[in-house]
């Protein structure tokens, strides 16, 4: 008797580095043995299967507060099942320090969101918004021993935008700390002089929200987030890279030997500027509508070289759900006098995935390892999971997706699982779904469709490996 718990029998084991055909025994929620005719006490046929790491989607915003009444469409639970029945296993959404609010406070009720909600494991990022000296010399440094080891700062928004004084003494405590720092890096007086001259010729339409977030802004303050890193010497990542003029800022730094780490996301792979119009400019654009926006055929392409040549280290959905219709969604009287208002975000932990998987893998332009890396090992590398998650070796949690390469079939509204009321994805065919994705060795989803109770909890992180390499 093996002691086996469950065997994935005959599948094609895929990692970051290789395919081969293989069962994957489980243990204890555990991967126990990797090997041929495996047998256990339950068995899952996984012939003409990809058997990937489960994906983890290092970038979601669940459950956040907004400052205008707006509410975002999922919670942990419903963003959870998503992200499930989409092939993940792993979410890191964000707690959102809100100024004057204690971090850890805010990393408390973020608990309180979450706690059985969860039907994947998830980790919380840190967003600061109000570097107090009780933040900075108190707080997070306790957080990050406490495995809170990731913060985001925003370089725009009235309410986050940290100035750079304050992003120069966050870096500094993040380098003492060994926390990584992720950055959304936009202009906030370039957006802010954009915006008012786009009102002032009544250019107010959601499509012009794509022209005040310009990618000159975005490059600008690209550059300045690296020189402080720089300066500071601290790594640091740049989160939803839209197109080129930012990518070659990073680029620029790499080629400097900066530790200077980017994500992009599936709407700058598959919408552009050209979504915002709208049916003839209007409302409808607002679906589309993000920070930094999608761009054009020019920066696609750019964002496809860089997945390719390692310029990207991460794929992420940057899943920021509201809904286009009824009470608190992105349709209210104020966003319908200006872009301004139109609460910046869109769904995507469920098609995350599935569009990398159809235009990257089936299309030939990423391989396979290419797609673990991006969507699973890397995450798990840089935010302090591996080797528990991210891959598929003896002794790792047993999350897996079983993904059917051959399926085509659109993606639609109707058969996702957010709570969102539109995807902006509608109707784009996609080859290669997953059809069943495991958490410790328990199904959490099957056909698109999340099964059973939330199963998954809150995971403490370790130190980033970008600490450890030189
Ligand atoms: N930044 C994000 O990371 N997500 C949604 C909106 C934003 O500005
Ligand atoms: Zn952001
Ligand atoms: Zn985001």
């Amino acid at each position: 008797m093996s002691g086996l718990d469950l065997v994935i029998a005959g599948g094609t084991v895929v990692t970051a580095a290789d395919s081969y055909a293989a069962d994957i025994g489980i243990r204890d929620g555990r991967i126990a043995q990797i090997g041929e005719g495996l047998t256990g006490a339950d068995r899952i046929d996984a012939s003409g299967l990809l058997v990937l790491p489960g994906g983890i989607d290092a970038h979601v915003h669940l459950d956040q507060p907004t400052s205008d009444g707006t509410v975002m469409a999922d919670g942990f639970a419903s963003g959870t099942r998503s992200a499930a029945a989409g092939g993940n296993t792993t979410v890191l959404p964000f707690a959102l320090q809100i100024k004057g609010q204690s971090l850890r406070a805010c990393v408390e009720e973020y608990h309180r969101k979450a706690a059985g909600n969860c039907h994947t494991d998830v980790s919380f990022h840190l967003i600061v918004t109000d570097p107090t000296p009780q933040v900075l010399g108190q707080e997070l440094p306790a957080l990050v021993r406490d495995g809170y080891t990731s913060l985001k700062v925003f370089m725009t928004y009235d309410d986050l935008v940290l100035n750079d004084a304050q992003l120069l003494d966050v870096f500094e405590v993040a380098r003492r700390e060994r926390a990584l720092v992720m950055v959304h890096a936009e202009g906030h007086d370039a957006i802010k002089h954009l915006t008012r001259r786009l009102e002032d010729q009544g250019r107010t339409a959601p499509y012009y929200h794509g022209q005040a977030h310009a990618q000159i802004a975005e490059r600008e303050a690209t550059h300045r987030a690296i020189s402080h890193a720089q300066l500071i010497d601290v790594p640091i990542v740049i989160v939803h890279v839209s197109g080129r003029d930012p990518m070659e800022q990073i680029q620029w730094a790499r080629a400097r030997g900066l530790k200077v780490h980017a994500e992009t996301c599936p709407q700058y792979i598959a919408l552009t500027a050209e979504d915002l119009r709208g049916l003839n400019m209007d409302f409808e654009g607002a679906k589309y509508v993000c920070s930094p926006p999608p761009r054009d055929a020019d920066s696609e392409a750019a964002i496809w070289q860089g997945l390719r040549d390692g310029t990207f280290d991460l794929f992420s959905s940057d899943h920021c759900p509201f809904r286009i219709e009824g009470p608190g969604s992105k349709d209210n009287p104020r966003a319908r006098t200006s872009f301004k208002w139109v609460p910046n975000g869109i769904p995507g932990v469920e098609t995350r995935l599935p569009i990398l998987f159809s235009e990257g893998v089936s299309k030939g332009r990423i391989s396979l390892q290419r797609f673990v890396a991006l969507t699973s090992t890397n995450p798990a590398r840089l935010y302090g999971l591996y080797p528990q998650k991210g891959s598929i070796a003896i002794g790792a949690d047993a999350d897996l997706t079983l993904w059917d390469p051959t399926v085509t079939r659109p993606i639609c509204q109707a058969s996702l699982n957010h709570g969102c009321d539109y995807t902006p994805y509608e109707g784009m065919e996609i080859t290669g779904w997953p059809v069943r994705t495991l958490l410790r060795g328990r199904t959490i989803a099957r056909d698109g469709a999340p099964t059973g109770q939330p199963q998954g909890g809150h995971l403490a992180r370790a130190i980033s490996e970008t600490f450890e390499n030189g």
